[in-house]
């Protein structure tokens, strides 16, 4: 195998709740991404992100630290925000040295266009979601939000996580999936035929046309079965789908 040109993960939902999937991360960072050209984190990397004071917090400060060891050997980091992390700022991509991209992001990786994004945008059917979305994603919004104590904007992000809990219990399945409208959309507007993403935690290969769709696994390593792994794409531009212990998909 030749050294990966790239590597994609999304939907870790890190949290100090549960150590094991950040262990997994800590250790895929070391073993693997440290080896890569670059690392591409598309979303929900965190359960959540509250403002980048949070920084201080002593487990985001050390999820943090092993992301700024892979940029400092090296790797280019990229990140694309998620629907949990989207408060992610300026302060976080120098702390990470990651690269903050805005979605969807066409990147040319090994001679082919890829297509990135985390996956909640394109989940059209959800209105109230779409709505919700429109609304968090304005800058005055976040300016406002942001300009509250951290602990309070902690205790809204508690109480808007349990509210949808709660909520995604009524909803069928079909509607918390991608549209395929909204993906032809995606892949027409961006001169692309391939894309990554994440957020539905229905990891797959889709085609459709000539057009090859990725969906990153979700990462869950504090039940059993463990759940997660990543995409790869080589120096020759073959992608490659990785169980947590590094085995190609079939
Ligand atoms: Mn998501």
């Amino acid at each position: 195998m030749t050294m990966p040109a790239a590597l994609f993960i999304s939907d870790l939902h890190l949290q100090s709740s549960h150590p094991r999937t950040s262990a997994a991360f800590l250790s895929f960072l070391e073993h693997h991404a440290q080896y890569a050209q670059a690392l591409y984190l598309l979303g929900d990397l965190f359960e959540y992100w509250a403002g980048d004071d949070d920084l201080e917090d002593p487990f985001n400060a050390r999820m943090t630290a092993a992301i700024r060891a892979v940029s400092d050997a090296g790797v280019h980091v990229y990140w694309i925000a998620g629907n949990r992390d989207f408060l992610v700022g300026s302060g976080f991509a120098a702390a990470a040295g990651a690269t903050l991209l805005s979605e969807p992001h066409v990147a040319t990786i090994a001679g082919q266009r890829v297509v990135l994004l985390h996956g909640d945008a394109e989940c059209t059917n959800d209105v109230p979601y779409m709505e919700f979305r429109a609304m968090v994603r304005q800058p005055a919004w976040q300016k406002q939000f942001l300009s509250m104590p951290l602990s309070q904007r902690k205790s809204i992000i508690a109480g808007l996580r349990n509210r949808s809990r709660e909520h995604n219990g009524e909803k069928s399945y079909d509607i918390m999936d991608v549209t395929p409208d909204a993906i032809a959309q995606v892949f027409s507007e961006q001169a692309s035929t391939v894309m990554i993403h994440g957020h539905t935690h229905r990891p797959a290969v889709h085609t459709a046309g000539d057009t090859l769709r990725y969906v990153l696994p979700d990462w869950e390593c504090d039940t059993t079965p463990q759940r997660g792994g990543w995409i790869a794409i080589d120096g020759r531009g073959n992608i490659t789908r990785h169980e947590l212990d590094g085995s190609i998909i079939e």
